[in-house]
């Protein structure tokens, strides 16, 4: 592969410049499995200390100013008050989480519950959460439902899916002008049997019932195993029902591993896809966020190093030569069409992101630069008394 001429450099830099990657407020604090939860020293103790830690990502990477929020772990008495205190900081509060999947009376389910209290005080809560955008500034409202069963015959499915319509339509339509829904399907777990929003035919459907501004979430864990995942952000895209990507990597199931770490292909792949359809640019409406877990590694240094990859994945998906890959397809040339693709994909993108970050006033090496910080020396020492966060699970 020759190397990328002046015109294309400039290009894929500015693209990468104008990149944003959303980063989630639990990934700095405790989570594990349903095994063990190991706490580790300098996690934060309150949302305050997850937007700082955020804001080091931040400022450290370029690429990272907003931190989405999970509703009640990042419950705050003064939300107004988390966003200055996120601006003073650098960064922004993003995506609101809602969480209808830790209370004891979502055993059968939240919004879909046969019980109508329940789903009273679970569409209570969704609308909760708008009221908290409203205090945060923040756009985009993102609903994950555990709702599932564990047996044939537990629920009636059809009418599980009329409850979650009209509770999805109730908040739908509490939703300022320029707030949207975000849904995010999942195929399984911690329902075994039934999910109510098993994967993006259902995610989509409901998002045409509600309107526009209801778009689906692409969480990369989510899918069964072998699924062409940019197949389904082609379609999304082609359809404008793309809102968000939750991105992470897999193995096996919804590990919430770092992303790019276990399928980096699959991710340079996805990139492709938002690259070729032109939706990189925020302008898009895309948003860009990790979901992640960082179970037994340090958190701040993994989501640095996650940022990277997706940068690093980006950067290879702008060096795609697509009119050479339009003149390959369109001749029928399969071979020559997949060598365009690779040939990006073989090309070390890091020498180009080091010289990105230098222009940019940043430390080419972020990975080093947090390491020299002493910043986790700073936050080992400030945070070693009090409740650390976590999932609460
Ligand atoms: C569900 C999920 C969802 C979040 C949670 C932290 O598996 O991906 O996006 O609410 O993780
Ligand atoms: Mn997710």
């Amino acid at each position: 592969m020759t190397q990328p001429d002046a015109q294309t450099l400039g290009r894929v830099t500015r693209a990468l410049r104008a990149q944003r990657i959303e980063t989630p407020s639990w990934a700095y604090g405790n989570s594990g499995t349903r095994f063990k939860v190991f706490a580790q020293e300098g996690v934060p103790r309150d949302p305050y200390e997850k937007v700082a830690d955020a804001a080091v990502v931040h400022q450290l990477t370029g690429v990272a100013p907003s931190v989405a929020l999970h509703i009640p772990w990042d419950r705050v008495d003064d939300y107004a008050d988390l966003a200055a205190f996120a601006k003073e900081q650098g960064i922004t509060l993003g995506a609101i989480n809602a969480n209808v999947f830790q209370d004891d009376d979502y055993r059968l389910g939240s919004v879909t519950n046969p019980d109508p209290g329940v789903r009273r005080k679970a569409i209570g809560h969704l609308l909760e959460c708008v009221d908290i955008m409203d205090a945060t500034g923040s756009r985009d409202l993102k609903l994950w439902f555990s709702d599932g069963t564990n047996y044939p015959g537990q629920d009636d499915i059809r009418a599980r899916q009329d409850r979650l319509a009209a509770a999805l339509r109730e908040t739908y339509d509490r939703l300022g002008v320029d707030q949207r829904l975000l849904l995010e399907y999942k195929l399984f777990e911690p329902a075994f049997y039934m999910t109510d929003v098993p994967d993006w035919g259902t995610a989509y459907a409901h998002c045409l019932e509600l309107g526009e501004r209801a778009q689906v979430v692409i969480d990369t864990g989510h899918h069964a195993p072998g699924t062409n995942i940019e197949f389904i952000v082609a379609v999304l895209l082609r359809a404008g029902r793309l809102g968000a990507f939750d991105f992470n990597s897999r193995f096996y199931a919804d590990d919430d591993l770092m992303v790019g770490s276990a399928d980096p292909f699959q991710l340079f792949r996805i990139m492709v896809e938002i690259v070729q359809a032109g939706a990189l640019v925020p302008e898009a409406g895309i948003a860009f966020m990790l979901d992640q877990c960082h179970n037994i590694e340090p958190k701040i240094p993994a989501i640095i190093r996650s940022v990277l990859n997706v940068q690093e994945a980006t950067a290879k998906a702008l060096l795609v030569d697509a009119l050479a890959l339009a003149a390959a397809q369109r001749a029928g040339d399969v071979l020559g069409a997949n060598a365009v693709v690779m040939d990006a994909y073989n090309t070390d993108v890091r020498p180009l992101l080091r010289e990105l970050r230098t222009e940019q006033g940043l430390d080419p090496d972020p990975m080093a630069a947090y390491a020299r910080s002493g910043y986790d020396d700073k936050i080992r020492a400030e945070r070693a008394d009090g409740q650390q966060a976590g999932w609460g699970a």
